[in-house]
């Protein structure tokens, strides 16, 4: 998919202040500095529409951006991050929850996580929450650019195997480095054929 243009909307404290849900939307969730805002930015093409960090945090709003005027695109805030009080955390995390349970146009979410780490507790926790909630997700392994190349199978099957110790089936699955530009066309091209799919029903 060609993106002809990507515009900041607005940042938002609730759910009641997200603009109007009348257009498909795609979010980016996962553990803070997994790379959700970085990702934004390749697949805009814009090197700096989502604010980014080195220090974990960086997202405390719901952000949405708009591409070819059409779809939606949103950053969150990540989750379980531990060095926020722990009151702030669980005002994130209900943002995040009540965002995604309650958003009527959320066509489909991309869970991220870092391709370095096993399987840790707070994504396996979350994607089973997203299960019983039938939230529709797909999985985003980020910073493939930091495992070595011949690392890159043997740790994402080990991840995957875990996951159907859990699960019947995989979820579809991408891989991303936003530093080397891995993974933007196969996502756009994923929220192309989606939004096709679903306007022709
Ligand atoms: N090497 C490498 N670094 C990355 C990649 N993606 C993100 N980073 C770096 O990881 C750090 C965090 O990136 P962000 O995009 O701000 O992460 P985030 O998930 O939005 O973080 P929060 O908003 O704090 O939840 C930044 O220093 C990025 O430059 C990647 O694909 N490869
Ligand atoms: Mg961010």
């Amino acid at each position: 998919m060609k993106i002809k243009t990507v515009e900041f909307v607005k940042s938002s404290s609730k759910l009641e202040q997200c603009p109007p849900p009348d257009k498909y939307e795609y979010a980016f969730v996962g553990r803070s500095n997994v790379g959700k805002s970085s990702l934004i930015n390749l697949l805009s093409g814009r090197k700096k529409i989502a604010l980014t960090s080195g220090n974990p945090g960086k997202t405390k709003l719901i952000n949405h951006f708009i591409v070819n005027k059409a779809w939606y695109l949103v950053d969150l805030p990540g989750y379980g991050y531990a060095k926020v009080s722990k009151k702030e955390r669980v005002v994130f995390d209900q943002l995040i929850k009540n965002y995604l349970l309650e958003r009527p146009n959320l066509t489909c979410l991309f869970l991220l996580i870092d391709s370095r780490h096993e399987p840790l507790g707070p994504d396996i926790e979350f994607i089973n929450w997203l299960g019983e909630n039938g939230v529709p997700f797909v999985i985003v392994f980020t910073k493939i650019d930091k495992l070595p190349k011949t690392k890159i199978e043997p740790t994402l099957d080990k991840y995957k195997k875990f996951l159907l110790t859990q699960w019947e089936e995989l979820p579809t699955i991408f891989k991303t480095s936003s530093a080397n530009q891995l993974g933007k066309e196969d996502i756009l091209t994923f929220i192309e054929q989606t939004n096709i799919q679903l306007s022709s029903q």
